[in-house]
């Protein structure tokens, strides 16, 4: 259809009176030459429309176990199955504000780009304008986007892991507010008589950040990240640029609500890079009596000094988009328990015979049949896993029955601790406690990991994530970390969060894991509080404070003493090693490693040496 043939008429139709907004969809549709346009209410009816209308376009499939009640599955195109990050650029007005950890092109160079791509982009298709915001409405400060997209999917999934429709739209209005304006296209156009395909998207793709004047371009994907585009786009790449220039911090970090047997609460972050365990110890469901657990969230955090010393944390996002393998009645029975209540897109799962969804670890037993993730019969014998590993659940975070009820604070809840951990086979021990606060950014600086599936590349190599934001960092990694030193300015000393690294994943002497990990790590965060508390038993080494091994409450756990020494052990050896990939890393900063950071490097080193 030409763009002279298109039916809608942005200026008349639009239920808003927000100019910046209504002239912001005007020109992407002038762009793009959609065939409808549609602004999304976030109502329960549009929501059935739209996947109804999915369900016919088979790009949804409409789960009919009581076991999924109102859920679907959908599937990806195999080459849209996880966010991309060589694909992914920040677009700063000077190369040296993007740093070397992302990928730069200049501004004016890839709007050019853009306009190219997307130009006719969404012909044939419904445009969505979807106003959103990220964390609450009743905030002191909300954080508004809209996002246009040319996917229903996207719209469906972005209802459950933000909050959007036309509150927010009169919000923005009575406020005047600004908002982060969004584009996302999965890049394929249909022409008269083209027909569709369940899951559109092209081979060449863009994910664009323009961090001064907070822009999002999002062109090619479907998937995840990608194109729900309030989440890692905005709730970290933009969030972490807005939050430099207002003194705050966005993270990659669950928040989780610990109680101990003597009713006191605290509140603890953790970071971990992608499919490393942040939804499993955001619902960890303690092995230890006495003790709850509840959950705030599971990805995002927003960290902000609050009026009185403090830091103050919230979850901007609204749903889990957790990976589905691993996650199971016996891992993760807290996710089982919301995910069972319904209302959940499964992208990339494999379909049960009686119109379930199934992955690897969800059930003791394996199916005697499935269609997989590709829509290929599969049975235990196959090959390959039956979900992709990368296979994400989208559910609704208020159907955990652990949600603790500060989850719907505006502004958030006093921060006591920040966990910072990877996946580390040797070297890394399973908790160690940071001196103080420089010490622990220098946990966060060097933190590192075994890569995984959640983007795309190899899986299994080590690399430096600091404050597993490697992919998230909206600008400079070394201005990044001056700015969490900075940021603590702004809170007392005696009410800055206490910092530890911990590693799950570390092997023992015959190869397997150290620790059993999942909820017996509710034994670490046991030992955790009680350093918060000051009576923790803990060892001074060259790394920072470790707990002796009877310091850990090990009651009624099968876990032999070799395993528990592998587990804790700080192997001068491996640091010094370690320590050649530390300056290696820090190399790559340049000038703008903080030198407080830089300093904690050779004060390792010292300490090894002396050790
Ligand atoms: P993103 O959503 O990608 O940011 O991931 P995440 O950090 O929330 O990871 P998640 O909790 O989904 O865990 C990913 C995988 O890590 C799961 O498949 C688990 O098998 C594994 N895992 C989580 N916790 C533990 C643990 O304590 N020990 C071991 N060995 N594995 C764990
Ligand atoms: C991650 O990769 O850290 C995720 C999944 O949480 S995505 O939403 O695709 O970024
Ligand atoms: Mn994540």
């Amino acid at each position: 259809m030409a763009p002279g043939e298109n039916i809608w008429d942005i200026a008349k139709d639009a239920p808003t009176t927000h100019q910046k907004l209504i002239d912001f969809v005007a020109s992407i549709a002038e762009l793009t030459e959609p065939q409808n346009v549609h602004w999304v209410d976030g109502s329960e009816e549009e929501h059935t429309r739209l996947t109804d209308h999915l369900v016919d376009t088979g790009t949804l499939t409409r789960l009919t176990s009581p076991d999924f009640p109102n859920s679907f599955a959908a599937f990806s195109d195999p080459a849209d199955v996880a966010r991309v990050e060589s694909r992914t650029f920040i677009c700063s007005e000077k190369e040296r504000d993007a740093g070397f950890t992302n990928n730069w092109v200049e501004p004016e160079e890839m709007r050019k780009t853009l306009s190219g791509v997307f130009q006719g982009a969404m012909r044939g298709r419904t445009m969505y304008v979807i106003p959103f915001v990220m964390g609450h409405l009743e905030a002191d400060d909300p954080k508004f986007g809209v996002e246009i997209t040319d996917s229903a999917y996207v719209v469906t999934s972005m209802r459950i892991m933000a909050r959007i429709g036309t509150d927010v739209l009169r919000k923005i209005e009575e406020l005047d507010a600004f908002f982060v304006p969004a584009v996302h296209s999965v890049g394929a156009p249909l022409e008269p008589g083209d027909e569709d395909v369940p899951w559109p998207c092209n081979e060449d793709k863009y994910i664009v950040h323009f961090p001064e004047s907070r822009e999002i371009w999002s062109f090619g994907s479907g998937y995840g990240g990608n194109a729900l585009l309030g989440k890692k786009c905005y709730a970290l790449r933009i969030a972490s640029v807005m939050a430099r220039d207002e003194g705050w911090l966005a993270e990659h970090m669950l928040i989780l609500k610990l109680t101990s047997p003597e009713q006191k609460s605290y509140y603890i972050s953790a970071a971990f890079p992608s499919a490393c365990g942040k939804t499993n110890l955001a619902l960890i469901d303690p092995t230890l009596e006495g003790w709850k657990a509840e959950t705030l969230g599971d990805d995002i955090t927003w960290i902000r000094p609050g009026a009185n010393g403090e830091f103050r944390v919230m979850n901007p996002e609204a749903g889990y988009f957790g990976v589905a393998p691993g996650t199971g009645w016996h891992t993760n029975a807290n996710a089982m328990r919301a995910i069972a209540k319904g209302n959940s897109i499964f992208t990339n799962c494999a379909l049960t015979d009686d119109g379930g969804v199934w992955w690897e670890g969800m059930t003791e037993e394996t199916p005697e049949h499935l269609i997989d993730w590709t829509g290929q019969n599969w049975t235990p014998d196959s090959d390959e896993p039956a979900a992709h590993p990368n296979a994400r659940f989208c559910t609704p975070i208020d159907q955990t029955d652990m949600l603790a009820p500060e989850y719907f604070e505006p502004n958030g809840v006093k921060l006591d601790a920040i966990l910072f951990g990877g996946r580390r086979k040797t070297t890394v021990p399973l908790v160690t406690e940071a001196r103080d606060w420089n010490h622990g950014i220098f946990f966060g600086a060097t933190l590192s990991s075994e890569t995984t599936a959640a983007a795309e590349g190899q899986v299994g190599t080590v690399r430096r994530d600091p404050m597993a934001m490697l992919p998230f960092i909206g600008y400079d990694a070394g201005d990044y970390l001056k700015h969490w030193v900075e940021v603590s300015d702004a809170a007392s000393e005696e009410d800055l969060p206490r910092i530890f690294l911990v590693n799950w994943f570390r092997r023992n002497r015959d190869g397997g894991f150290a620790w059993p990990g999942f909820a017996e790590n509710t034994r670490v965060l046991k030992w955790i509080v009680e350093r918060l508390e000051g009576h923790g038993e803990a060892t001074e080494t060259p790394i920072g404070f470790t707990p002796t091994p009877e310091a850990l409450d090990l009651s009624g756990l099968e876990v032999s003493d070799q395993d528990i020494e592998d587990a804790l052990k700080v192997d001068p050896a491996e640091w010094a090693e370690e320590l050649v990939g530390i300056d290696e890393w820090f190399g790559e900063f340049g000038e703008s490693l903080p030198e407080t950071i830089r300093a904690e490097a050779e004060q390792l080193r010292q300490r090894i040496k002396a050790d």
